[in-house]
C-alpha cells in the first residue's frame, strides 16, 4: 500500500494561508505552484489535495483523502462520518442569527415565525429545534446578508468576524448559534502505517501549538525573594536558579502560560524581580 498521508486543505479561500503556513511550520517543504490542484511534500510522506472547502468532509469520510482541515461550520453542517482530531486556532467566526437593527428583540423566542435564510440550514435546524422556537429556514446558497433588505426573508444565519459586513447591510446580531475555528479531521479507518504517519505529524503540531500558548521567561532576584518568586512560577519542571555575578543576587528562568502572563508579571514585579525579559519560544516538547 501507498505509504503517503494524504491532506485535503482549502484551495483558495480564507483557510488557505493559514493551513500552508501550519504544515510549512512544521517543518515540511511543499511546493505550492499556482493553480495546483495537488502537490506532494518534499520532505515529510504527504500528499496536499487542494479542495473547495465544501468537499472536505465527504473526501475524508470517503477515504480519498486521510485527514483535511475544514472551518467546524463546514464540518458541522455537511454532517459526514468523520473524527475531528485537533482545534488549529485559526478560521475563528461565529455563525449567528441577525435581524434588521431597528426590529425589537428580546430573546430567541422572538424568531418564532420569523423567515430565516441561510446557507446552513442543517446547523440553524438543529438550533431551532433545541431551542423550541417555530422559524421558516429559507435555504440560499449566498449573498445572505441583503435577503432582509430585499424582502426575502426576516431575518439570516451566517458567518460573522469582525461584524462589519452586518453592520453595512443594517443588519444586527441576536444569538450566536455555533463558534466555529478551523479544525483537522481524519478518515475513521486508518490503516496502521497512515495512524504512525498522523501521530509524527500531530506530535509536530502539538509542540507549536504549545510554544505558542507558552513563553520563556528570565528575571533577576535578590536571593532572599527567590522562594516567593519560584512560587509564582511552575516551569515546565520547576524553574531554573543560576547565580549572578553580583553577590546575593539570582537569575531565574522558567516557562509560563501565555494567558496567565499578565497578572504572573505583575506578581513578579511586587515580588521583588527586576529585569524580566520574556521571549518566544519556537517549539516545545511537552
Ligand atoms: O471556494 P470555497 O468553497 O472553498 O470557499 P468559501 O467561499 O465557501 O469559503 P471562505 O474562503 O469564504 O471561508 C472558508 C472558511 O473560513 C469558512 O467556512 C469559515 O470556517 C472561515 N471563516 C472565518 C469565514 C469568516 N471567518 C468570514 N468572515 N468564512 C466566511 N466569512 C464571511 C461571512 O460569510 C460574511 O460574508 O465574511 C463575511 C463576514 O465577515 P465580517 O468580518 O464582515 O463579519
Ligand atoms: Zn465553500
Amino acid at each position: 500500500m501507498e505509504n503517503k498521508l494524504k491532506i485535503a486543505i482549502q484551495k483558495s479561500g480564507r483557510l488557505s494561508e493559514d493551513s500552508i503556513d501550519l504544515l510549512k511550520s512544521c517543518g515540511i517543504k511543499i511546493n505550492t505552484g499556482l493553480n495546483k490542484l495537488k502537490t506532494t511534500a518534499e520532505n515529510f510522506p504527504l500528499e496536499i489535495y487542494f479542495l473547495r472547502d465544501d468537499d472536505i468532509p465527504k473526501y475524508v469520510a470517503d477515504g480519498v483523502a486521510d485527514i483535511g482541515i475544514v472551518g467546524e461550520n463546514v464540518l458541522f453542517e455537511k454532517n459526514n462520518h468523520v473524527k475531528l482530531i485537533k482545534k488549529t486556532g485559526f478560521g475563528k467566526c461565529r455563525l449567528s442569527i441577525a435581524i434588521p437593527k431597528d426590529k425589537v428583540y428580546k430573546t430567541n423566542k422572538s424568531l418564532n415565525g420569523l423567515k430565516i435564510a441561510t446557507t446552513y440550514p442543517v446547523i440553524l435546524k438543529k438550533y431551532l429545534q433545541a431551542n423550541r422556537i417555530k422559524a421558516d429556514i429559507h435555504e440560499i446558497s449566498g449573498s445572505v446578508e441583503i435577503a432582509p433588505s430585499i424582502g426575502l426573508a426576516d431575518a439570516i444565519c451566517d458567518l460573522v468576524s469582525s461584524g462589519s459586513t452586518l453592520l453595512s447591510n443594517g443588519l444586527k446580531e441576536v444569538e450566536v448559534v455555533l463558534k466555529s475555528e478551523a479544525v483537522i479531521i481524519q478518515n475513521k479507518g486508518l490503516p496502521k502505517q497512515k495512524m504512525e504517519l498522523l501521530s509524527q505529524l500531530m506530535f509536530r503540531i502539538d509542540s507549536l501549538q504549545a510554544a505558542k500558548n507558552n513563553k520563556y521567561i528570565l528575571l533577576n532576584a535578590p536571593n532572599d525573594k527567590l522562594k516567593t518568586i519560584c512560587n509564582l512560577l511552575p516551569g515546565m519542571k520547576s524553574p531554573t536558579i543560576l547565580p549572578l555575578a553580583k553577590e546575593g543576587w539570582s537569575s531565574i528562568h522558567s516557562v509560563i502560560k501565555e494567558d496567565d502572563f499578565w497578572e504572573i508579571i505583575m506578581k513578579l514585579k511586587n515580588a521583588g524581580a527586576q529585569g524580566i525579559l520574556v521571549v518566544p519560544i519556537e517549539k516545545m516538547i511537552i
